[in-house]
């Protein structure tokens, strides 16, 4: 028989207690017994790292009837499902979600302790898969949890990258990257399926033939190379349910008929080398975000995982004997932007060439399958690639995307007789200079549903971007707001704040955020306020404990902590952040005396590795940081410090220590921003413009309880049209010319007046995110930022409003809308079979 062959046996499994149990004693039990017989070590020869993968392996033992029964009950039931494609997932740590969802954190803690061990530093120890770059990712991620946590019957499709976005290292005040080698103790949580491996064609050129069975001319696609694509899944618990739905990432490895091939050809050697090449595909994430490359490789990973994806959609269809004219009945598949829009043609090549059908029948079954979300409106992250490339790669495809495009035309010269122009710009090819295949285009037409991710992102996408689109097909068109799971970023990351909250509302919101309102309840309890106040410091002591350690700095935690945490890009203007504090400076230097707010300034990001300004802007922080930091006039009242290496791990400890979270993007430019979310469900008031989910969550908290400034976004087009003139405001504001100043004169660069020019020159010759424009209005929020902090009941009061308010963005409400709207998809509930104990 195959190796892939399933074959029945025994029926009943027989389950250890020791595997199942969740009392602590069970718990202290399974963990020393897998440290022997998994890990294979023994207490005194023990590592750090086999005490965590003891731990993590007790843990998945715990949830595997869950994840096997959730998988049985949907093959068994056909149910329908949402598969959700993106090219990242940026998990974060497994251990401590998982305990969270068994609900068996607190007993986890207490047998670890039993047994002597520090519960805390083996949650530390998890290497974080690392498998994103920012919002887009962790938004997959956040999804994942959602749906899982409501029963929705779903699976993630991804790749699984040997090496996840960088580890940052900071040197000289420069970033310096350095390999995430994150698989290199293994990972506890996957379990690889290579007898599910699907293969991958590449290269190569079409040829038509005479289908004798239809006598049909069909296309036969004879590739240059095939790669293998082997799964492994990684369980994802829903909250306090059931329900274990499961993550797929894709791994690339030479095909078997290679072996074939270099047998034949004699040089056994170098074709095994060769195998290299073929891994190669899934080796690395790109490490760019909302920056387009047409790279081939980039390219070849994009339809390495959504054919592996579609493929594995279509087994799993055959294994129950679903016909696939029921395709869309069964799956609904997300596009996480354009990444995965290849979709678009490699589901009709694999219904029409593979599978026989007929162009109507894959075309209606195409779009009636797949859904788009766009995330961003910045014109250099729209992916186009050069047809020389895309059609030597992706022959077959090729002449599919030709194909739609041709029916489309024609249906717009229908619809709009004699409009070139449009015709033009709506065309899937780009047929200016080298011509290029629209990515965003292809998933608009291939789609019933396209979506932004807050509700200014998707006006904007309406007028501007899709906008031709949207006239064409009005219907597709809705917003989802972005949410963020509670269950990571508040019950996880914030135990403390978390059991104040229960111990006033109970613990519904965890399910349900909405019930955070409940605590409006006790803003007027001032014993309730100072409970809220001293968590808060608790924890600004907790991260200035931590930035001592990491960066040697000494921070007050009675300071106004004051956070910009978010990758490093010249539109979410970190350098405007930076103008403030060298204008606090100069007030200081000007007057030693002025009466300023304590503040500490703390920033976090990764900058893509080929993307100067940002690197940059990384490096004049670190500057402003040196000077600010050791002048003896500052003393001490305001601190900057620049925390390396910003990742989800270091993420779930910054949210909770904020007082204020900085939003500052052009209003315009953030397609939602999700960051902006959790920092306020912890409690911090936002300073920020008007955009993304920001316009959102001001609506949501209250206009009195966010700091507002800065241009709106027609002022934006307005300003931008009449002609914007940075030098204008730069001769005309005193202090923001003597900031400006103080950067280009060398004061942060030991009289180097090199060192920042092409940053200081782009403000004043370019400046396209309009800091200078902004600058005024953002001090004088700040200043009421000052002001305000000094009240400190004032303060809380808003801190509490603030999370009280937030129930809108769980993700669960996202999640909930996508099914309702797009998905068409309902909770399917999971019942647990008991398992037959041993000796029973
Ligand atoms: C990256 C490359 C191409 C297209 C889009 C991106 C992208 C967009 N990467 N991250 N985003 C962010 O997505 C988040 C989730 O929707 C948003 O909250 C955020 O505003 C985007 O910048």
């Amino acid at each position: 028989t195959a190796p892939n062959q399933p074959i029945e046996c025994v029926p009943t499994i027989v389950v250890e207690d020791d595997r199942t149990g969740l009392s602590v004693e069970t718990l202290k039990r399974a963990f020393q017994d897998n440290l022997f017989y998994i890990q294979g070590k023994f207490a005194k020869i023990a590592t750090q790292n086999d005490y965590y993968m003891a731990l993590a392996y007790t843990v998945r033992d715990r949830l595997l009837r869950r994840w096997l029964t959730t998988a049985e009950t949907y093959t068994h039931q056909g149910v329908r499902t949402v598969a959700y494609l993106s090219a990242e997932f940026l998990m974060g740590p497994h251990l401590g979600n998982n305990l969270i969802s068994l609900g068996i954190y607190d007993e986890a803690k207490q047998a670890i302790g039993e047994l002597g061990l520090d519960f805390d530093a083996l949650l530390e120890q998890e290497e974080e898969p690392g498998l994103g770059n920012g919002g887009l990712g962790r938004l997959a991620a956040c999804y994942l949890d959602s749906m899982a946590t409501l029963d929705i019957p779903s699976i993630g499709y991804g790749i699984r990258y040997e090496f996840g976005i960088f580890d940052q290292d900071i040197r000289d005040g420069w970033q310096f990257e350095i390999t995430d080698k994150w698989l290199r103790y293994g990972n506890p949580w996957e379990i690889a399926r290579p007898e599910w491996s699907v293969e991958v064609k590449l290269g190569g050129h079409t040829e038509t033939y005479m289908d004798e069975m239809t006598s049909r001319q069909r296309v036969r696609w004879v590739p240059a190379e095939v790669v293998m694509g082997i799964p492994y899944d990684t369980p994802i618990l829903g909250y306090k349910t059931n329900t274990a739905t499961t993550l797929r990432l894709w791994s690339a490895a030479a095909a078997e008929s290679f072996d074939f091939a270099a047998f034949n050809s004699g040089d056994y050697f170098r074709a095994v080398l060769q195998k290299t090449v073929s891994e190669t595909l899934t080796k690395v994430l790109y490490p760019n975000d909302e920056s387009f490359q047409g790279k081939k490789l980039r390219l070849g990973q994009q339809i390495f995982f959504v054919s592996c994806s579609l493929q594995d959609m279509i087994l799993i269809l055959t294994r129950q004997g679903i016909p696939l004219d029921q395709f869309h009945e069964k799956f609904a598949i997300q596009l996480n932007d354009t990444h995965p829009a290849i979709a678009v043609a490699e589901l009709m090549r694999l219904l029409m060439d593979e599978h026989a059908f007929e162009w109507d029948a894959a075309w209606s079954i195409t779009q009636k399958t797949l859904a788009y979300t766009n995330h961003t409106l910045l014109p250099e992250a729209l992916e186009r690639w050069g047809l020389g490339l895309f059609g030597t790669l992706l022959p077959r495809h090729l002449e599919i995307i030709y194909e739609i495009n041709s029916r489309f035309l024609e249906e717009i010269r229908l619809k709009f007789p004699g409009d070139n122009d449009r015709l033009n710009r709506m065309s899937l090819i780009d047929e200016a200079g080298e011509r290029h295949v629209r990515m965003a285009h292809l998933a608009c037409v291939g789609s019933h549903a396209i979506n932004g991710v807050a509700a200014l992102h998707s006006e904007l996408l309406k007028q501007d971007v899709l906008r031709d689109f949207y006239e064409l097909y009005p219907e597709k068109f809705s917003n989802k707001t972005n949410g963020v799971t509670p269950r990571r970023f508040m019950v996880l990351s914030n135990p403390r704040l978390t059991k104040l909250i229960t111990s006033k509302i109970g613990d519904g919101w965890i399910k349900h955020l909405d019930d955070l309102r409940k605590l409006e309840a006790f803003v007027e309890d001032a014993d309730f306020r100072q409970q809220w106040r001293q968590i808060k410091f608790d924890i600004k002591q907790d991260l200035a404990d931590y930035i001592k350690q990491a960066n040697g700095i000494d921070v007050d935690p009675a300071s106004l902590f004051d956070i910009q945490a978010k990758r490093i890009h010249e539109y979410k203007r970190q350098h405007l952040d930076v103008l403030h504090i060298i204008t606090l400076y100069n007030r200081i230097k000007a007057n030693p005396d002025v009466d300023i707010t304590p503040r500490t300034f703390i920033f976090g990001g990764k900058a893509a590795p080929g993307y100067y300004m940002a690197k940059l802007i990384i490096k004049l922080v670190n500057s402003v940081a040196d000077v600010v930091n050791n002048d003896p006039d500052v003393r001490d009242r305001i601190k900057v410090v620049f925390l390396k290496d910003y990742n989800v791990k270091f993420a779930q400890r910054v949210y909770p220590a904020a007082d204020l979270s900085e939003q500052i993007s052009l209003a315009g430019k953030e397609a939602s921003g999700t960051g902006n979310m959790k920092f306020s469900m912890n409690g911090s008031l936002t300073i920020g413009t008007l955009d993304g989910a920001n316009v959102e969550i001001r609506e949501e908290v209250g206009a009195e309880n966010f700091f507002l400034f800065g241009l709106t976004t027609p002022e934006v087009y307005a300003l931008k049209a009449q002609g914007y003139n940075p030098w204008q405001y730069y001769n005309s504001n005193p202090e923001l010319k003597a900031a400006i100043d103080r950067i280009a004169s060398g004061g942060f660069s030991n009289g180097d007046t090199n060192l920042f020019n092409a940053l200081v020159s782009t403000l004043l010759y370019k400046d396209d995110y309009l800091l200078l424009a902004d600058y005024q209005s953002y001090v004088d929020c700040q200043d009421g930022v000052s002001r305000a902090y000094r009240d400190q009941d004032h303060w809380t009061r808003l801190s509490i409003l603030n999370s009280a308010r937030m129930g809108k963005f769980s993700s669960d409400r996202s999640i909930r809308e996508y099914c309702k709207d797009i998905w068409h998809v309902k909770p399917v509930a999971i019942e647990l079979k008991e398992y037959v104990q041993a000796g029973a």
